[in-house]
């Protein structure tokens, strides 16, 4: 089953948007089968952002990316990568529509609250980059046997 890599930015923990956003992808249906709140080092943040490191914005992106804790997760289900892309919405919160996270809770590019893996390549590396094949859960889900 397809997974991803999805992460809550250190300015969506520091505003309180953690719950809002697991809530979202529970609700649409996801399976969350791995999450931890952490404090990204220096060297793994500039690794995460490697194809960005020649543009203009990259010690700006690895200091704030690093400048609090962050909630990385992964998630599974069908189509989960393109569909959290979706759900998140563009880059610059200015063009994501309403009702998607940055859309709603967004104001600046510099700032926008989640990341997601933009392909499988990018899911499977970061991935392994955060979660380094620890800390993964394999469960089935019937909440009927739960109730
Ligand atoms: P996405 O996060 O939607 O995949 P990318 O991979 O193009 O977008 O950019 C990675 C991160 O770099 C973005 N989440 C954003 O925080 C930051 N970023 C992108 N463009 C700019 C910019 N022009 N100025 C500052 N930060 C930027």
């Amino acid at each position: 089953m397809e997974k991803t890599f999805l992460m809550v930015k250190p300015d969506g923990v520091q505003r309180n948007l953690i719950g809002e956003i697991v809530s979202r992808f529970e609700k649409k249906g996801f399976q969350l089968v791995g999450a931890k709140l952490m404090q990204i080092p220096t060297e793994l943040a500039e690794e995460h952002y490697g194809e960005h490191k020649e543009r203009p914005f990259f010690g700006e992106l690895v200091e704030f990316i690093t400048s609090g804790p962050v909630f990385a997760m992964v998630w599974q289900g069908e189509n989960v990568i393109a569909t959290a892309r979706h759900m998140m919405g563009a880059t610059n919160p200015k063009d994501a529509a309403p009702g998607t996270i940055r859309g709603e809770y967004g104001v600046i590019v510099g700032k926008n609250i989640i990341h997601g893996s933009d392909s499988s390549e990018s899911a499977e590396r970061e991935i392994g980059l955060f979660f380094n094949g620890e800390g993964l859960v394999e469960y089935k889900r019937d909440v009927n046997n739960w109730i």
